[in-house]
């Protein structure tokens, strides 16, 4: 184990945390929404309203893999519906905007709506059924661990854009966004979750109403994407949660990789990978949840 996994391990025992991300703005259309300000607004008597859903995380903390089946994976720690919404077109683009990210927590980027059948301001979390719009993962793997859609995001300025498919029906949307950091994957629970929501307005002709599943069914804390060592030059990686809905979107951001020729002996035996120069900013969970 690297200093910096022994050292994000410990600080998040102690429950010190320096914050890691989250989205602090949206542009959508020329227009800027501004996000849920974790290191803000919580506690404050006048938050404004928000196409961001609120949470009550003040760390920037992740969600872990042994509570991918409870709630708080839908939309962070116990989240609540933006009051406004963005409007954009079927077929247009939401630009997501992270406060900061650090290049060792590599990993997916994934994005996913659901439905709100209705007002998304007073949804129910739990009811949402959300089909994958948009995922990438591994880009690159020619040099251990390889380069990630995080690194993508974080040479846009820390900003990942989402198309939003064209053919999808007009009506109120909850965007999920949310990378999985992987720098701690190689072992039980180590996987961290970032999830980030926004109420989208759809607008346009579309008919689609692709079907989707509950956030809390995408993850399993064994899944291939989810418990996974990235520093053992990975050949290939699969990308967790539900197939990636395919219908007239735009392009996918995804890259396939093609695989090196290492044999998987070879990678099994050699760590061709270099321990990060900084140590990373210490990682903490969301408190957890009780089973229901
Ligand atoms: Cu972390």
């Amino acid at each position: 184990m690297s200093l910096s996994k022994v050292a994000c391990l410990i600080i998040g025992t102690v429950g010190l945390a320096v914050a890691h991300g989250h989205i602090d703005r949206i542009d959508i259309d020329g227009r800027s929404y501004g996000g849920f300000l974790v290191d803000k607004y919580p506690g404050q008597p006048n938050v404004p309203e928000l196409i961001a859903w609120s949470t009550a995380d003040t760390q920037d903390a992740y969600v872990q893999t042994f509570d991918y089946n409870q709630s708080n994976i839908i939309c962070h720690q116990d989240a609540k519906p933006g009051a406004l919404a963005g409007e954009v077109a079927a077929g247009g683009k939401v630009t997501l905007h992270w406060s900061r990210w650090f290049e060792d927590h590599r990993g997916p980027v994934i994005s996913y709506l659901a439905s709100c059948n209705g007002s998304c301001a007073s949804v129910n979390k739990t009811k949402l059924e959300f089909f994958k719009v948009e995922e990438a993962g591994l880009l690159d793997n020619k040099k251990s661990p390889g380069r990630w859609a995080s690194d993508e995001l974080m040479a846009a300025n820390n900003t990942w854009t989402v198309n939003i498919p064209s053919d999808i029906a007009p009506g109120n949307y909850v965007l999920r966004h949310e990378i999985i950091a992987l720098h701690n994957a190689m072992r039980d629970n180590g996987a961290q979750a970032y999830p980030q929501c926004i109420n989208l307005k759809v607008t346009g002709g579309g008919t689609a109403t692709p079907k989707g599943i509950p956030a809390t069914q995408f993850y399993k804390p064994t899944d291939p994407g989810i418990l996974v060592d990235i520093f053992n030059n990975l050949r290939t990686y699969v990308i967790p949660g539900p197939a990636l809905y395919n219908g007239r979107s735009a392009a996918p951001t995804s890259t396939a990789v093609t695989p090196t020729g290492a044999s998987p002996t070879a990678a099994s035996s050699t760590r061709a990978w270099a321990i990060p120069a900084a140590a990373p900013q210490g990682c903490r969970s969301v408190p957890d949840q009780s089973p229901r």
